[in-house]
């Protein structure tokens, strides 16, 4: 074994079973995010094992033996910390704590540590914790009624005698309606949020509001960041953005267009942090236009389209108008491999972030979306009528303007919605 100097970062092993040994290809790649994951984490990935297995072993997931021998080599190799690439049963990390003595983490909790390490808004902090909580609550459950169950089988099969159980029962009561209680003000919290947003939802609704999705690392913020200079944090590690971003950008004249910049999705991700980030992404699901970020020269980029499309599913946003981008061209290997995207996928385009005049491309390709959802209206408003005047001239494209002795006739290209609003306070209106 290769020695790697030691420093702070607390030294990991990484775990992952399969079926069989066709399978083990993809567990590699199902390895390296998580090597990724763990690195985010501030860990140092010392080494990764792989078992094949017909079925997991319901109380050590892996197996003894394989416990055992991964317990020799974290004795060996110093391991502080062992992750394991699926979800154990909190059994099963009870038990594999107790042969390994190493802290023992799932892929679940990996990603909710991330979370909790990068949550920065007041509302990311609530939406983690949230998560967090949940994900706890089932483990210390079964955790303690195990225990109460020993305990009560001690007690000769009298089902718990008092004294013997009471204790471990009342100890798991009191937890769980601190939990219960905590969650239950965390999800109050969390809805005056949404509520909020609600309200700034319909104050934007003259916009027309876009979101950038994508997998995590697809080049998201930097899109973002082309279009507005906003900085948002860039970096090469999953989960740079956890709070949504938005900002006013310009892409067609006469129509402000909201943009944000919103956390990336991954595979596996825990169901709760999705439920969790639904009450606030409303940035995602209330979106004129989603923008699907993918990393077109990552090997895997066709599953990270499938798993983003079910994150999009369980957040019910599947029928939203949608542009596939893809995104990092200049990192694709070969010319074949543009070809291959064009053709595979003829709707969408192709870009890097990092060239000025793809963003322009992409630009103009949001320029047409932005178009096809206006409409053309025209409106003879009365001169003293100021304010409708400077909501056609502020919220719309004049393309046309006469003075006329009754009021302005303005023939304008603008979102329905404002166009409605218009509409019923003036006499004259035709849409086009
Ligand atoms: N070569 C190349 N690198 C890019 C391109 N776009 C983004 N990157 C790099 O990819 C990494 C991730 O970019 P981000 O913009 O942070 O990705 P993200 O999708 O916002 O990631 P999360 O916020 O973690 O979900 C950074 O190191 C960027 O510099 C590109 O077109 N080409
Ligand atoms: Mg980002």
């Amino acid at each position: 074994m290769h020695e790697i100097p030691r420093n702070n970062r607390e030294r990991a092993l990484l775990v992952g079973m399969v079926p069989s040994n066709e399978r083990v290809g993809e567990m590699e790649e199902s390895l390296d995010e998580l090597a990724l994951l763990a690195d985010t984490a501030g860990a140092e990935i010392v080494d990764r094992m792989i078992q094949v297995r017909n079925a997991m072993h319901p109380a050590y997931y892996i197996g003894t033996g394989k416990a055992r021998s991964i317990a020799e080599f974290c004795e060996a190799e110093e391991i502080d910390l062992v992750i394991f690439d699926d979800d154990l049963t909190p059994a099963q990390v009870r038990n594999l704590d107790r042969v390994i003595e190493r802290r023992i983490l799932d892929r679940s909790g990996l990603i909710l540590d991330i979370f909790a390490s990068r949550a920065k808004s007041k509302q990311a902090k609530l939406q983690v914790e949230l998560a967090q909580l949940q994900y706890m609550m089932p483990r210390l459950t079964r955790q303690w009624d195990h225990l109460s169950r020993q305990e009560g089988g001690v007690a000769a099969g009298s089902g718990g005698a008092i004294g013997v159980r009471g204790p471990g029962e009342t100890q798991l009561e009191i937890d769980r309606r601190l939990i219960r209680g905590r969650i239950t003000h965390l999800r109050r919290n969390l809805e005056q949020v949404a509520a909020s947003y609600h309200r700034q939802r319909q104050r934007r609704s003259d916009m027309f509001c876009i979101a950038l999705i994508g997998y995590t690392n697809a080049g998201k913020s930097t899109i973002f960041n082309g279009f507005t200079e906003a900085g948002t944090l860039i970096e090469d590690r999953l989960f740079a953005t956890l709070d949504a971003t938005t900002r006013v950008i310009n892409v067609t004249p006469g129509q402000p267009v909201l943009l944000s910049d919103t956390v990336g999705f991954i595979r596996k991700l825990p169901h709760h942090l999705i439920a969790s980030f639904k009450s606030t992404l409303t940035e995602v699901y209330d979106a004129d236009l989603l923008i699907h970020v993918v990393d077109g020269s990552h090997p895997n980029h066709a599953e990270h389209i499938v798993t983003v499309n079910q994150v999009l599913a369980e957040l019910g946003a599947s029928d939203l108008p949608l542009l596939l981008v893809f995104n990092k061209a200049d990192q694709l290997e070969s010319p074949d491999a543009l070809e291959f995207l064009e053709l595979s996928y003829p709707d969408a385009i192709t870009i890097s972030a990092l060239d000025p005049g793809d963003v322009e491309r992409l630009r103009q390709a949001i320029s047409v979306r932005v178009d096809r959802h206006r409409v053309e209206v025209e409106l003879l408003i009365p001169y003293e009528n100021g304010h409708a005047i400077s909501v056609a001239y502020d919220s719309g494209e004049v393309l046309h303007r006469e003075d006329e002795p009754e009021g302005v006739r303005l023939t304008v290209r603008m979102m329905p919605s404002v166009a409605g609003r218009l509409g019923k306070t003036l006499d004259a209106f035709v849409c086009r």
